[in-house]
């Protein structure tokens, strides 16, 4: 055997590897350069997965010999706000919201056989009928006090204040969004005031969920914050690197998705500058180019804006501005979407989300936290609605329409925005919290913030099989 090939072998048998005959056999028949690297690739690899033997198809896999099935890259905007935006001003604007969004969420919830019981707040207040009532409408106030809790909600025609008195109703209503739709079975008390006796939440139905007919491969990122000094780029290079490695996984990517906070702008928090390496939007916008630009041109990268980004700051967000980054729009594999949208990749539909709603729902809801986002995803989904609350610090704009809706029943739902790594399963629906690509600010530290930065989570589209790849730890 040749002298390199020897040496090549070695550095895997000292890893304590095993090598397969059959491994050697090819290495026989041709001809490689750079084998020293491939095999140190190979161990790199197979050591994170704990697997110490390499044979003939890993050789095949990295040297990229191996036949490999054409993998589909079929992608699909089905809704971004950015061509929708009107933005109409002042009270009569918010009422045609909230308008929108009553409607429409009744129309969500007209399948249920309560909804043909339902009840407008007017008529419940002026018959006080002694039967179960069912009403409902936007949660607009709750409290609690000595063992009660009071809910008010509003529908176009009233507002009807409720009392619960039984626990574990208690806890439903704990769990309820502020300014969420929401269904009551009531009854009136014996002092005249309307006790509730069931909670209703729209919710999503069981999903089976779209799957890729290929294994094509979606990495999910999100919060780079690219110009802050806490920004990890050795971190994101070394992900754009792996990209376009022989790595098997690497190689089936055709989708990247950036759920927002591309960069870490100015202005946005008090004493930001002294945070910065690049005080200057354009800059920071230049800088996520000359990243990305080294991402494969086979794949796609979906780019949306976060609270940090240029742009409108009010929910629903349009794509970040042309005049920001020509850059970025003209790159022919970069698709620019805004805030949230609804996209297919190869059928599999996945709604993407900066996140924002999550600091006042984790301020106004018992139970939830940071650090745990999915929780918090899982009630959006209950709600149907991204964005619930109105009058807190995430700002909302006046729209005709309720873009911030749940209407179609996503795949995956991905959400960024807590800088934390999270995944689970919700009725089908594959739901991730991207984490972040900037390590902990003193801002995150004096709230007790705890980033998991670093993470690259990495699903494939065939079976929703996921993965996270730390770039963190491994360099
Ligand atoms: O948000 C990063 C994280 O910091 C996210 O979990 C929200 C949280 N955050 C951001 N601003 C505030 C304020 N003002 N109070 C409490 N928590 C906050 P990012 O959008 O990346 O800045
Ligand atoms: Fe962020
Ligand atoms: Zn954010």
């Amino acid at each position: 055997m040749k002298k390199d090939i020897v040496f090549a072998l070695n550095y895997a048998l000292n890893k304590g590897f095993q090598i397969h005959p059959n491994a050697f056999e090819i290495l026989g028949k041709i001809e490689i350069r750079d084998l020293e690297k491939v095999i140190r690739d190979i161990v790199r690899e197979k050591t994170k997965q704990k697997v110490f033997h390499i044979n003939q198809e890993d050789l095949e896999v990295f040297l990229g010999l191996k036949e490999e099935e054409e993998l589909l890259s079929d992608h699909k905007i089905l809704s971004d706000p950015t061509q929708k935006i009107t933005s109409s001003e002042g009270v009569v604007g918010f009422s045609a919201l909230f308008s929108d969004r009553f409607s429409k969420l009744k129309r969500i919830v007209s399948s249920r056989p309560e909804a043909k019981l339902l009840k407008s707040i007017s008529s419940v207040i002026a018959t006080k009928s002694d039967s179960d009532i069912f009403i409902c409408g936007l949660l607009v106030e709750r409290s609690s006090e000595r063992n009660v809790t009071k809910l008010v909600i509003d529908d176009p025609t009233g507002s009807l204040e409720s009392i619960v008195f039984d626990k574990d109703l208690q806890n439903v209503a704990n769990g309820l969004l502020i300014d969420q739709f929401v269904m009551e079975r009531i009854s009136l008390g014996r002092n005249g005031g309307f006790i509730v006796k069931d909670i209703i939440v729209p919710n999503i139905p069981d999903h089976v969920p779209n799957y890729s007919k290929t294994e094509t491969f979606a990495v999910f990122l999100s919060d780079l914050h690219v110009g802050s000094r806490y920004f990890m780029e050795k971190e994101l290079q070394e992900f754009v690197l792996w990209l376009s490695s022989p790595d098997p996984i690497a190689r089936k990517v055709r989708f990247v998705l950036v759920a927002g906070d591309i960069i870490d702008g100015i202005g946005i928090y008090p004493n930001q500058e002294k945070e910065l390496v690049f005080t200057n939007v354009n800059e920071q916008l230049k800088k996520v180019v000359e990243v990305f630009e080294k991402i494969p041109k086979h794949v796609k990268v979906f780019i949306m804006p976060g609270n940090h980004d240029p742009g409108r700051r009010a929910l629903p967000q349009p794509a970040i501005p042309k005049k920001y980054s020509l850059d970025l729009w003209n790159h022919e594999n970069f698709f620019m979407i805004g805030n949230p949208a609804l996209i297919s990749l190869n059928g599999v539909k996945v709604l993407m989300f900066h996140g924002q709603s999550i600091d006042d729902i984790v301020r106004t809801t018992p139970g939830l936290s940071f650090d745990n986002p999915t929780k918090v995803m899982r009630q959006l989904l209950q709600a149907r609605h991204l964005s619930p609350i109105y009058g807190g610090q995430t700002p909302l704009a006046p729209e005709v329409e309720d873009m911030m809706l749940i209407d179609d029943v996503p795949d995956v739902f991905h959400v960024g925005h807590v800088h934390v790594v999270g995944l689970d399963l919700y009725k089908g629906v594959l739901l991730i919290n991207s984490g972040a690509w900037q390590n902990q600010t003193p801002f995150q530290a004096s709230v007790g913030i705890m980033p998991t930065p670093g993470i690259a989570v990495i699903v494939n589209l065939k079976n929703f099989k996921v993965y996270r790849k730390d770039f963190k730890t491994e360099n």
